[in-house]
């Protein structure tokens, strides 16, 4: 396998094209000639670049890239659908005007459109692991700012235990929306604890680019120490509460997603194991790591909490 291990003085990994993806594009390019289009050119919307922002390499991963092409056209977005190619339909996502508001037990409460919290923010680009429950893992940079940075913004009270994240609702361009069995909208959510953790990243850009709809524009959650169905995209209302929130999977099944969801390749889910990931694009199957290999920075978090199911 080839690891791509970028030293300081190298360009940053949004710029670093795997090669995978060049042979793809190329392919692509030869088989359906110029009028093909990516999915991201036609996004909705006209969205600002992303502002300048430095690199932090703070929880570099150690892992091959997975090809752009390949993270922007595999995705879980259940509005959108239950398939894994719904990028063209989330094309459709209206990336602006966009409204965050973050309420509850909060000091201050606050509606903020999305360029001001991205003009508010200390931007960087981190490079990430997802892992989703299902088996499959990407490892992607994304671009966006520590949710922590809001958390302070915000101040929540003391009487603040946990935090949720609802998804937009937009029936005009989701149609997975009318699978009306599902508990919409999109709810997720962690503790007030994990929300300040520094792994814990609120995502508005991938590979450089401001987030295309399948991957959770125009603003997205990302905790890459648990199941990618943590991580709730195209978010529009976080709040801070004292009740720990109901959330999408754990509502629907909750004998096989759990709240918490930190990955740990010892627990299997009960329909399959978790001992082992492949990896989208390479297809390669690898170990699967305690906290998605994230322990240093988070198993303390979960110190004195034996009673909870902490890993499905
Ligand atoms: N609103 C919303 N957020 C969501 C989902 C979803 O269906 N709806 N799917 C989750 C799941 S199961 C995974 S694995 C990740 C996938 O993120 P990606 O498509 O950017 O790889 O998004 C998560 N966030
Ligand atoms: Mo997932």
């Amino acid at each position: 396998m080839h690891i791509y291990r970028r030293r300081g003085w190298e360009i940053p990994d949004h710029q670093v094209t795997p090669r995978e993806a060049v042979l793809g594009r190329r392919a692509i390019m030869v088989a359906a000639g110029a009028a093909m289009a990516l999915p991201a050119a036609a996004q909705s919307g006209a969205v600002p670049p992303l502002p300048a922002h430095s690199r932090n390499e703070r929880f570099s991963p150690g892992r091959a890239l997975t090809p752009e092409r390949d993270a922007t056209t595999y995705n879980n977005f259940y509005e959108f659908g239950s398939s894994k190619s719904i990028a063209r339909d989330a094309a459709r996502m209206p990336r602006r005007p966009w409204t965050v508001k973050v309420e509850g037990l909060v000091e201050n409460p606050r509606e903020f459109d999305i360029d001001d919290l991205i003009r508010l923010m200390p931007l960087e680009e981190r490079t990430l692991r997802l892992r989703c429950v299902e088996g499959w893992g990407m490892t992607v940079p994304w671009t966006g700012f520590p949710l922590a940075a809001l958390v302070n913004l915000v101040k929540p009270l003391a009487s603040a235990k946990f935090v949720s994240f609802v998804s937009a609702q937009l029936p005009a361009v989701m149609p997975g929306l009318r699978q009306s069995w599902y508990p919409w909208p999109h709810m997720e959510g962690c503790s007030v604890a994990e929300a300040g953790n520094p792994l814990s990243f609120m995502a508005l850009g991938l590979y450089g680019q401001p987030l295309a709809g399948a991957n959770g524009a125009p603003v997205r959650v990302l905790f890459p120490w648990k199941y990618g169905f943590k991580s709730g995209k195209s978010i529009v209302r976080i709040v801070f509460q004292e009740a720990r929130p109901p959330t999408f999977w754990n509502t629907i099944q909750p004998q096989e997603y759990g709240f918490w969801a930190n990955v740990n390749p010892a627990v299997p889910h009960p329909r399959w194991s978790q001992a082992t990931e492949r990896l989208i694009g390479s297809n390669e199957r690898v170990p699967t790591q305690l906290f998605n290999g994230y322990g240093e920075f988070v198993a303390a978090m979960y110190e004195g909490m034996q009673g909870e199911q902490l890993y499905l």
